[in-house]
């Protein structure tokens, strides 16, 4: 059985975009060359002396485990090779990296935002964890570059991908023309096609939320939560409660069988705690192109108006029926408490 690789694939595509010259199949071409790397280094990460902790914290401060810190040096070193990424924003730094800066030949057209090992908690304890990109085209790459380009929004992103380094190895990308999915075949050291047109199904039958924060949460998810536990055949209730802590390995599970995943704001963090920039743009792309939805309680988050690159969002995502049941409850609450909205900025 002959297999499509990602490379094969990517050149194939590139005439879907009337502008490519090849730049974007590079970008990507670069970013699963990083992949493979890293995840060569997950595999052996308890032989290598790769878990546990760096030593310290990233902006966000959290502490930095030292794959994540691997996994951020790897992707930049992809990134700066090539010419076609001229700025990066990456979860683990506090100020975005000018490529340009560093190779004045670089006038690249494009911008990627960046986590590059998303849920590293999970690392020691060798469950999935994954690197979550999102590409952005600049305006006009003749001027020197802005900070702020870098701060668009969602809608505007030319591709959003995520890489799961689990049970095995996927790569799962859309440039806004269906989303496709790749498995790594490690006898040969490719990333082949195993996922063509992928669809999330139009409702699930599983919740995703860290329900440990019951008690910190907004009354609409509690409400949420208590209507996924109640029986109805009608609707398949109760529903299966699912949550590996790794937004990645969630966000795969949820567009594979169906679901909704939460990551709300609580009294902790007041504003959500997954990144607009990093994880919530990429993941909203990826699944609407899908067929489904992504929100932040009731507002679309491709449409917001990123207002710093570490900001945070409350996030719902995931089979449409399910996002909109979710809505319900924000809005049914919002009345009940003379329609407060949550003071984001929109682009629209
Ligand atoms: P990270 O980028 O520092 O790894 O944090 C993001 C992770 C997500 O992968 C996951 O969905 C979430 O944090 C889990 O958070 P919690 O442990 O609070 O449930
Ligand atoms: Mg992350």
């Amino acid at each position: 059985m002959t297999f499509k690789t990602l490379g094969q694939f990517i050149i194939e595509k590139q005439a879907d975009f009337p502008y490519a010259k090849g730049e974007l199949s590079r970008l990507l071409r670069d970013i699963g060359i990083a992949a493979k790397i890293i995840n060569r280094e997950v595999n052996k990460a308890g032989l290598a002396d790769l878990l546990g902790e760096y030593g310290a914290q990233n902006i966000q401060g959290e502490a930095q485990k030292k794959l994540d810190v691997y996994a951020d040096e790897q992707f930049i070193e992809a990134l700066s090779r090539g010419c076609e990424c001229c700025y990066i924003a990456s979860e683990e730094h506090e100020n975005g990296i000018d490529l340009s800066k560093l190779n004045t030949a670089n006038r690249g057209k494009y911008l990627v935002c960046i986590d590059p090992l998303d849920g590293s908690s999970n690392i020691d304890l060798n469950v999935s964890v994954g690197t979550i990109f999102s590409i952005y085209r600049r305006k006009d790459s003749d001027v020197p570059i802005r900070p702020e380009e870098v701060l668009q929004c969602g809608i505007e992103q030319v591709a959003a991908g995520y890489v799961i380094y689990g049970s095995s190895t996927m790569l799962v990308y859309t440039t806004g023309k269906g989303v496709n999915g790749f498995t790594l075949d490690p006898s040969i050291g490719e990333f082949c096609l195993s996922h063509p047109d992928m669809t999330i199904p139009e409702t699930g039958r599983t919740y995703s939320v860290n329900e440990g924060n019951y008690l910190k949460f907004p009354q609409y998810i509690k409400q949420y939560i208590k209507y996924c536990q109640q029986e109805d055949e009608r609707t398949s209730r109760p529903y299966t409660s699912r949550y590996i802590g790794s937004m990645v390995a969630d966000i795969h599970r949820t567009l594979v069988i169906g679901g909704v995943f939460l990551y709300p704001e609580t009294s902790n963090y007041p504003e959500g705690k997954l990144r607009l920039l990093y994880e919530c743009n990429p993941m909203a792309f990826i699944i609407e192109q899908a067929g489904g939805r992504a929100v932040t309680g009731v507002n679309r988050i491709l449409e917001l108006k990123p207002q710093h690159l570490h900001q945070r969002i409350p996030i719902v995502i995931g089979s449409r029926t399910m996002v909109d049941k979710v809505c319900e409850f924000y809005i049914q609450e919002s009345d009940q408490t003379s329609s407060e909205v949550s003071g984001y900025t929109f682009s629209g």
